[in-house]
């Protein structure tokens, strides 16, 4: 469904990300994809087609509404077998395409959104999003970020919507059962993935597998679902709830040249936000 052979850049995560997805959700699957690295990605490039599934190209905030109206057509064909997928990143999902992202989650469209996010609009050049991190370096916060990550799953689980989950190429198990556990169900489903950016993070190529396990063995990303509402850590994340058993967020930094003009005390912040998150995130395992 995903042919070999495309843009990406060497270490980028996303041709290993659709493949897994699709393998899951299978031939009957519309893409729907607004402007973004995948966009390249899954582009006509060297004289081919990298898919062999229908993929709708979409303008930047238009894809939930897009994916909801294939999905409504979809339904009076009678073809309720299909997953309509929008594929997203972070600059369509929480920032440009926030509005109809959220209109769609309202009304519970019959689609599951993915976001995959790298952290900044990479497609562009790395300027900064809502969902880049504290600290952070890019093209547009040179002397690092001053504003702390969108919680973007949490939002959209306050939409009482019947499935949202995060997830992260290092626990592909995890990432596809998530995908599995969505497809069965029906409404508006929200995966969101966590999607190291060898040029973007300035790390090198090699490591996207190891640094991925580091933004989840650190807590910084957390491995849950909410499924009808019901929150539960996932995975490799069940045990961190105990500070001890998370390394400290440094690890996870160190690899990274964008993290690299932080201070002690900006490291330390960021720090003192992922152990509150995680006072946050106990409290939601208890209920
Ligand atoms: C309305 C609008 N504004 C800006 C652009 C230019 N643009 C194309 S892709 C892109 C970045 C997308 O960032 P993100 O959604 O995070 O995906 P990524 O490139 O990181 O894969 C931008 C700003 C556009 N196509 N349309
Ligand atoms: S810039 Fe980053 S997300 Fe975009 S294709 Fe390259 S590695 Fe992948």
């Amino acid at each position: 469904m995903f042919l070999r052979g495309n843009a990406a850049c060497p270490g980028c995560p996303i041709p290993k990300e659709l493949d897994a997805l699709l393998e899951v959700t299978g031939k009957k699957t519309v893409l729907v994809v607004p402007a973004s690295c995948t966009s390249v990605i899954l582009g006509d490039t060297q004289g081919g087609q990298p898919a062999t599934i229908p993929v709708i190209h979409s303008a930047f905030a238009a894809a939930p509404a897009i994916a909801s109206g294939v999905a409504s057509s979809l339904r009076m064909r009678g073809e309720e077998d299909a997953t309509v997928v929008v594929w997203a990143g972070d600059g369509g999902t929480g920032d440009i395409g926030f509005a109809s992202l959220s209109g769609a989650a309202e009304r519970n469209e019959n689609i599951l959104y993915v976001c995959y996010d790298n952290e900044a609009y990479m497609n562009t050049g790395i300027q900064r999003s809502g969902l880049t991190p504290y600290g952070a370096w890019t093209t547009t916060t040179p002397s690092g970020k001053r504003e702390f990550k969108k919680p973007l799953p949490l939002i959209i689980a306050e939409h009482r919507v019947p499935y949202v989950a995060t997830a992260s190429i290092a626990y592909l198990n995890d990432y596809q059962s998530k995908v599995r556990k969505a497809k069965g169900k029906k409404g508006f489903r929200y995966i969101h993935l966590l999607s190291p950016c060898p040029p973007g993070w300035r790390f090198d190529a090699g490591l996207t597998v190891e640094i991925a396990k580091l933004a989840v063995e650190t807590g910084i990303w957390p491995l849950y679902e909410i499924e009808n509402g019901e929150f539960r850590l996932t995975s490799a994340s069940k045990v961190l709830v105990d500070k001890s058993k998370r390394k400290p967020v440094e690890a996870y930094l160190r690899y990274q040249g964008r993290f690299s003009k932080m201070t002690p005390e900006e490291v330390k912040a960021l720090q003192d936000y992922v152990d509150k998150m995680w006072e946050e995130l106990r409290e939601m395992a208890k209920k």
